[in-house]
């Protein structure tokens, strides 16, 4: 029979599948319980080897004074949650400029390598206020006291880190940016892979099970070219500057 460690390698690959996949909606609709800028649940339970699924369905269609809203799921810190964490996760800027970019939802996986300890997150997006500073922050394994102590020195926040950070991150790792990417949904600012920390991203076992890519994702200079594009389409449009 298998050994345990040959069982979790092929459960890796993806040849069997043990992992539960748990769904982090991004962004929410004006009448909803807090509003657009949130994830909702907050907090979830994950394991080691689970996906949390984030699922970007906000919905600026209901929201007239918004041009395009835009999110992001940054790696924080308990101490810092609207900073990048050094080396931590981002799934970079996903534009949903009409609900229907929404439907089907671009979504972002991301699979837990380490349970033992919480992990925080935020979204980076300043306008129309610091969606961080209103409550669009999230956590995985946190308990209800850190949970609330990461809530209220996030509360107000107007500054939150710009930084992009990797597709791999401290604890937790995606193998792929957003997607797909349709009905006008955009990623932009799109963080690259980065092998900082090797073992668990699984080099060598992705290219099966990467998504079809779609909407511009044809290559890499491609893609940075469509990213620059849109990043300055997006200052332009929000009156900011990104870089
Ligand atoms: C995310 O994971 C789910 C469950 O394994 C899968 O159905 C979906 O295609 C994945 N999405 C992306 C964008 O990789
Ligand atoms: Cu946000």
């Amino acid at each position: 029979m298998y050994k345990l460690a040959s069982i979790s390698a092929l459960a890796f690959a993806g040849l069997a599948s043990a992992q539960n996949v748990i769904d982090v909606q991004v962004g929410s609709t004006q009448d909803a319980q807090g509003g657009i800028f949130q994830f909702i649940p907050n907090n979830v339970k994950a394991s080691k080897n689970d996906v949390v699924r984030f699922r970007f369905t906000g919905a600026p269609g209901n929201h007239r004074d918004i041009v395009s809203v835009v999110f992001s799921v940054t790696q924080s810190s308990l101490a810092k949650p609207c900073d990048n964490l050094e080396n931590g996760f981002d799934s970079g800027w996903v534009l949903i400029p009409t609900a229907a970019a929404a439907n089907p939802a671009p979504e972002w996986n991301l699979t837990i390598i380490d349970d033992s300890k919480p992990l925080w997150f935020y979204c980076k997006a300043p306008l129309p206020v610091p969606h961080c500073g209103i409550g669009m922050i999230g956590a995985i394994n946190a308990d209800d006291t850190a949970m609330a102590s990461f809530q209220q020195t996030a509360n107000g926040n107007k500054n939150p880190g710009q930084a992009v950070g990797a597709l791999v991150g401290q604890g937790a790792s995606a193998s792929a940016p957003p997607g797909p990417l349709t009905n006008g949904a955009q990623a932009f600012g799109v963080p690259s892979a980065t092998a900082a920390s090797g073992g668990d991203s699984g080099s060598g076992s992705d290219s099966g099970s990467t998504p079809s890519p779609t909407a511009g994702d044809d290559g890499n200079g491609a893609l940075t070219l469509y990213i620059s594009g849109l990043a300055a389409l997006f200052a332009a449009v929000m009156g900011i500057t990104l870089a």
